[in-house]
């Protein structure tokens, strides 16, 4: 029995195609820079928001409508919810998911029955998977909803609360392990502090390190051979989570000795609420060699909530894009929607417009992406504008065979130094001449 009966798989129809349930730009097998579509974009839905997420906000009741779900923790509702998940799915033309531990099965009175619970979902889904040929990005476990963990999980000041958030990870990588999944992510929404008056800050950062460490030491004893991913957040649910932004978490590794064994999981609303563009994420993750994955999605400026909109801002979808080629692609990684329809969409259908739309608009800025490498004029500007640094004199200071006393004796040498404009709304206007003047070419 299907769970969306009137909802016809969505196609490619081109362009000028009016037809909302349908992909414009999103062609699978479209061949942009030697590679179909499918392989660069990688998509991914998330469980948590397709399927556990009633839509309600800090003021008001759920709204969505999931006639699949009898709103009982059973495992059998909990069964059915996965079907109507894997039929989206495949009508969507999305290859892969991501879970968390507890969206999938119901949490039981202890342990041991959580992990059953588990276990029979993990076999229900592996069967999915396998019949609808579609592939687990990454799964994760929940540190953050229960009330054991209202002042942290790896950082709480209580010991026991550690523990559990131990069991937690060792058997949510295990299953992520066994669904074939291609990363495992950190996000630690209540790994940081509400206020400094009762917080050992020192200490709590330590204790987020030994967790990592053990969580890595694990992955590596299992064989676990996917990526382990820490996404960072600056805020919320906690005033600050101490891994808030790309270069604060790399840093944070470098201190623990834990850089090289995890990358990271971007998230555009993240990146807003850090204050920096996705953009800004990127390139200093992609810098140290450290881009695992990205959620995909967007917030809503002016509203300081992770309001986690479908992305459909297309400068967006084309930076994020250009920095994903130029990175030479994902590896392991892809383009996880972890985004939520408005409280104000709650019909069923809604959950396939807003994928389509996510789609199409990423679909969109790769193509675009790929004419701005192909036009090549962005990237001979940058290089044109570090020439300097190429001469003989340039490549000897940046190898360190000047000392600061020889740089002031060639500082006296020149008049005046050579500087020239940055041309910033020339480039510009470059950028939007590529994206759109030749958007149907
Ligand atoms: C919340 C995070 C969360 C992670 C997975 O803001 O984005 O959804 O992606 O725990
Ligand atoms: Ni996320
Ligand atoms: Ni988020």
């Amino acid at each position: 029995m299907q769970s969306f009966p009137d909802i016809a798989a969505l196609k490619y129809e081109g362009v000028e195609s009016k037809n909302s349930l349908s992909f414009r730009h999103y062609d699978a097998d479209e061949v942009v820079e030697g590679r179909p579509m499918r392989e660069h974009l990688r998509f991914a839905a998330c469980y948590w928001h397709t399927m556990r997420n009633g839509l309600a906000d800090p003021f008001g009741a759920p709204t969505a409508q999931t006639p699949w779900d009898d709103g009982s923790e059973s495992l059998d509702n909990a069964k059915r919810r996965a079907d109507a998940f894997f039929e989206f799915l495949t009508k969507c033309q999305i290859g892969r998911w991501c879970f968390h531990d507890r969206d999938l099965a119901p949490e039981g009175a202890t342990i041991a029955q959580s992990e059953k619970n588990l276990d029979a979902l993990v076999l229900h889904v592996a069967a999915l998977q396998r019949e609808r040929g579609i592939g687990l990005l990454w799964g994760t476990a929940n540190l953050f909803s229960h009330p054991r963990y209202m002042h942290g999980a790896a950082t709480s000041p209580s010991v026991d609360s550690f523990l559990f958030a131990a069991s937690q990870v060792r058997k949510a990588m295990e299953v992520t392990m066994a669904l074939g999944g291609e990363g495992y992510v950190f996000w630690g929404g209540r790994e940081g502090y509400t206020t400094l008056l009762n917080t050992d800050l020192s200490r709590e950062r330590r204790n987020l390190a030994r967790f990592l460490h053990l969580a890595a030491d694990h992955a590596q004893s299992i064989g676990f051979k996917g990526d382990l991913l820490i996404e960072p957040k600056p805020h919320e649910p906690s005033t600050h989570q101490y891994d808030s932004d790309a270069e604060s978490t790399l840093n944070f590794l470098r201190e623990f000795d834990l850089f090289g064994r995890f990358k990271l999981n971007l998230e555009t609303n993240h990146a807003t609420l850090a204050g920096h563009s996705m953009e800004h994420e990127m390139t200093v993750a992609i810098a140290a060699n450290s881009l695992g994955s990205v959620d995909a999605n967007m917030g809503t400026p002016g509203l300081g909530w992770d309001t986690d909109r479908f992305p459909t801002d297309l400068y967006l979808t084309t930076q994020i894009m250009l920095a994903v080629l130029a990175m030479g692609g994902f590896v392991r990684g892809g383009l996880n929607f972890d985004a939520k329809r408005r409280r104000e969409s709650p019909e069923p259908i809604d959950l396939f417009l807003a994928h389509a739309a996510g789609m199409d608009a990423f679909a969109f800025g790769l193509k675009a992406a790929a004419r701005i490498r192909t036009d090549g004029r962005l990237a001979q500007f940058v290089r044109e504008r570090y020439a300097s640094w190429s001469t003989a004199l340039g490549v000897e200071i940046a190898a360190g065979k000047l000392t600061l006393t020889q740089c002031a004796q060639r500082a006296g040498e020149l008049t005046n130094p050579t500087v020239y404009s940055g041309r910033q709304e020339m480039l510009e206007a470059l950028l939007n001449d590529v994206i759109f003047a030749r958007s149907r070419a």
